[in-house]
């Protein structure tokens, strides 16, 4: 008898568990597009496209190999548009001894999952995803009576048990990490490659139209596309990275432009997420680019820490903390989501920026993420519900266990610390210092009080008052406090006044 083996979207790996073991002449891979995964959280069209176009070329290349798939598309008749429901209608429909399952990544999924034993008349089996360097019982192991989780030393303990960049039992340059070096700001007329783009071919024009016609509300630009959407390209999309990004990526890893998206940044966590590319093949890329003198240590150091470090660092963190984590609001915020997150009408130019490009691409490299759009999120108080959804739906990389964790840890410090050891809070000078976004702002990065100012400035100071019980006794927060206590009267009022009239304005 045959076995059922699902693989979901975010599956589309050769080498995933629910594969191994399978036999070519009895059992059957099934894919499906289903309505609720696209609308739980109304998904930017680009991320949509991209994941159907993704699955219906992971499809053809193993029906090209001889693997009998079954794959459901979205307008196919009699599709549920659920897991469960198409789970059930493929077991009816093959009868399979056992249906097998690799875990799925996101904790409202693999809820349901679990459920399948009870009510599929087959055998289920639920395998681990091993795509990862640390499995989640390693994770737990690591965290087991620490009083802190922090990224750094967890980071150290993979690149001693992977060897990666290591020289015998030390890093290689005798530093674990390079960030000093890596804060360059842009300066003018600096040259940044021409990113990577495919064409659509047929199977992805027909998703596209697809798109268009079933989710032509929800937020975003679905054209022009240019995607990688086969491991091929995102392999290409990889190598083009290494030749021509990584060896300026950790110089200006932080740096912002007017105009360039994509900066130095790799742009695969697309790719890495649902499976195009694995961790594996780009780490090794880049060690290997190193080794070979074509790329600085720092921005090879830099690289590497995001994916052995800090993308196995969430995934660990999120599933240790299911399902509370989403639940979290440690600073009570609870104001709603501005107009602007979507409209990009706003008079502040980063975030205008920001949200433009996230429009356009569905992405926005880390930095704009986290010191524009998250900064902005956590200094105005913004609801931690809402701000995880609009992430959740805007980019292309976006996955609860991801996204999660780099939310409501790492930009709002939603967690209360459990992430991170301090709030990630600003002012404009730091946005100034690494960016060109002030230069054509309507507000002014140097004033910081007053109609013109930028509200980051006074927004800032506006936040560590209002969080002073909570947060005064952070040593990290220490030489902030201090400050604040020297401020005369009239400056803390001019704060108070600056913000309510701005946060009223706002909603
Ligand atoms: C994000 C997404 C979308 C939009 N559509 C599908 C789909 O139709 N079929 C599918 O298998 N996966 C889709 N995904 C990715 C899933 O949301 C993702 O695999 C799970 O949330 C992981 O738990
Ligand atoms: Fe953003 Fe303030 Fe700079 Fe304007 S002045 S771009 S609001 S940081």
């Amino acid at each position: 008898m045959s076995t059922l083996r699902l693989i979901l979207g975010d599956q589309l790996s050769p080498e995933i568990s629910s594969l191994k073991d399978a036999d070519k002449s009895r059992d059957i891979i099934l894919l499906c597009e289903v309505f609720d995964e696209a609308v739980y959280v109304k998904h930017h069209q680009k991320k949509i496209a991209f994941l159907f176009s993704a699955m219906r070329h992971f499809a053809a290349s193993l029906s090209d190999a001889g693997w009998n798939v079954d794959y459901v598309r979205l307008d196919q008749d009699g599709n549920s548009h659920s897991f469960s429901g198409e789970v059930a209608r493929a077991v009816e429909r093959h009868a399979p001894e056992s249906v097998i399952a690799t875990f799925a990544s996101e904790w409202r999924v693999l809820t349901e999952m679990r459920d399948w034993e009870n009510t599929l008349p087959c055998a289920v089996e639920l395998r681990d995803d091993d795509r990862f360097y640390c499995s989640l019982d390693e994770f737990a192991t690591w965290a087991d009576g620490r009083k802190q989780l922090r990224m750094e030393y967890f980071y150290r303990e993979l690149r001693r048990k992977t060897g990666i960049l290591m020289s015998g039992n030390d890093p290689i340059g005798g530093q674990w990490n390079y960030d000093a070096e890596n804060r360059g700001r842009a300066p003018d007329g600096l040259e940044v490659p021409k990113h990577t783009s495919f064409v659509p071919d047929d199977i992805t024009n027909e998703v596209l139209n697809l798109v268009e016609d079933r989710f032509g509300d929800h937020f975003g630009k679905l054209r022009p596309f240019e995607f990688a959407v086969t491991h091929e390209q995102a392999a290409y999309v990889l190598d083009r990275f290494i030749a021509e990004r990584l060896p300026l990526f950790g110089t200006y890893q932080d740096a912002m432009v007017e105009g360039e998206p994509f900066m130095f940044h790799a742009h695969i966590g697309l790719y890495l997420n649902c499976g195009l590319l694995s961790p594996q093949q780009a780490i090794i890329a880049a060690e290997n680019a190193y080794h070979a003198g074509a790329a600085p240590l720092n921005a090879t150091e830099g690289f590497i820490r995001q994916i052995l470090g800090w993308r196995e660092f969430v995934r660990g963190l999120y599933w240790l903390k299911m399902p509370e984590y989403a639940e979290q609001n440690a600073l009570e915020a609870h104001r709603p989501l501005p107009a602007f997150f979507w409209t990009a009408d706003t008079k502040m130019n980063c975030l205008k920026q920001c949200v433009s490009e996230t429009r356009d691409h569905a992405y926005a490299h880390h930095i704009q993420r986290l010191m524009v759009l998250g900064n902005f999120a956590l200094l105005a108080g913004l609801s931690p519900k809402e701000v995880n959804e609009w992430f959740m739906i805007v980019y292309a990389d976006a996955y609860e266990w991801v996204e999660l964790p780099n939310v409501s840890g790492m930009a709002l410090y939603a967690d209360g610390g459990v992430l991170a050891s301090k709030p990630y809070a600003s002012g404009g000078a730091y946005i100034e210092r690494m960016s060109n976004y002030c230069r054509s702002c309507h507000y002014k990065v140097k004033q910081k009080n007053g109609e013109q100012a930028c509200p980051f400035n006074y927004l800032y100071w506006d936040f560590l008052i209002r969080h002073q019980d909570r947060l005064s006794g952070n040593a990290r927060m220490g030489m902030m406090y201090r400050t604040l206590a020297k401020m005369s009267d009239e400056k803390r009022a001019a704060i108070l006044t600056d913000s309510q009239r701005f946060l009223s304005e706002l909603s």
